[in-house]
């Protein structure tokens, strides 16, 4: 089968348990994040041959991280573990969220400043050996965000990756407390040349200058929640400049009332723009929603779906994460998606 590959940051998530504030919190539950991570994760519970490239202490905190992809079938011979003299402060990036409930949106709180991957040299990395033998490279916007050293990388990443054949994806993931708006854009018209599947970068709206965006249920230069034809116009506007894109696919989200929350997407692709149905749902757990729909995606462009069950099947993955805790899509198996995705929700017994 195909070979995938991803590179980012992977941190230990601290959470209140139970929806409580962090201002109250007793104790926290320690799981894992980080986006690319959790698509490495979601696809390697789906059977795809699945590896994750990042650097870690080599301490208890960066081997217990090592342990929790490796038991959900994460390669990771590619990473790195790192002593002092590497990475001075050898730290494991950590999060702490706050789990939003109803109307009370969830909060982050990043402490992952100077953590073993801002630090680490990667000139030292031959990366036509690291790629070499793999399909796919999935990149995100956040990596390139943490450290100049991550945006050496991520770059030179995608060159190697474009030279050796591998089909490349990247998502925006625009993360505002990690850089300015400004160096977003300017990083992803660099990246954009490079991507064959382009997800998340609405928020860098490479075309924030040409429109008005002053109109109510536009935020940041795109509506928030676009018709067909707004869609489609968006589209048009990277496929002109960017030809050698093959898919570009966004995440609509539509908040209710309370924790109710409505889901669907667009795609281009093969010269048409499509639009996935809506899935309505009750939120557990929303973070890694927008990695649950990339890895949804790449499963299904992997496994040569029809263009709408490709879009289907990225909404599903995305819903379903909704209702399951922590970062990372861990789904029982394709079929689980694909139910959902037809909208069965029968009791399986
Ligand atoms: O997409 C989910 C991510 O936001 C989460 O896993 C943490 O990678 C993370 C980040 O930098 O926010």
């Amino acid at each position: 089968g195909p070979k995938f590959i991803t590179c980012g940051e992977i941190m230990l998530r601290l959470t209140p348990p139970n929806y409580e504030k962090l201002r109250m919190a007793t104790n926290f539950e320690a799981s894992y994040g980080g986006s690319e991570a959790n698509i490495a994760l979601a696809l390697a519970n789906l059977g795809v041959d699945s590896t994750f490239f990042s650097v870690v202490p080599n301490n208890s905190l960066g081997k217990s991280a090592v342990r929790w992809l490796r038991s959900n079938d994460v390669h990771c011979t590619p990473m790195i573990l790192t002593e002092p003299d590497e990475t001075p402060s050898n730290r494991l990036g950590t999060y702490y969220l706050e789990t939003g409930y109803g109307i009370r949106p969830s909060k982050v709180i990043y402490d992952r400043k100077h953590s073993a991957i801002t630090e680490y040299d990667f000139s030292q990395v031959d990366l036509d050996e690291l790629l070499e033998g793999f399909d796919w490279l999935h990149l995100s916007g956040i990596t390139p965000a943490l450290a100049p050293n991550c945006r050496g990388l991520i770059i030179d990443m995608l060159k190697e990756a474009k030279k050796k054949g591998l089909t490349v994806s990247f998502d925006g993931n625009f993360r505002s407390t990690l850089w300015t708006w400004d160096e977003a854009r300017d990083f992803c018209t660099e990246c954009l040349p490079y991507v064959d599947v382009l997800l998340g970068i609405e928020p860098y709206h490479l075309w924030k200058d040409e429109n008005d965006h002053s109109k109510g249920d536009w935020k940041d230069g795109v509506p928030l929640q676009p018709s067909y034809e707004q869609q489609d116009e968006i589209f048009q506007h990277f496929i002109e400049r960017y030809p050698s894109l093959k898919c570009i696919a966004r995440h609509v989200r539509y908040a209710h009332s309370g924790s109710e929350n409505s889901l669907k997407a667009f795609m281009w692709y093969d010269g048409h723009t499509f639009e996935s149905k809506l899935f309505t749902f009750n939120i557990l757990d929303r973070v890694g929603g927008g990695d649950a729909f990339a890895s949804g995606l790449i499963y299904a462009m992997l496994h040569n779906y029809k263009a709408m069950d490709m879009i289907n099947f990225a909404v599903a993955s995305s819903a379903i994460k909704h209702t399951i805790h922590g970062d990372a899509n861990i789904t029982d198996d394709v079929s689980s998606i694909r139910n959902l995705m037809n909208m069965n929700y029968d009791i399986k017994r």
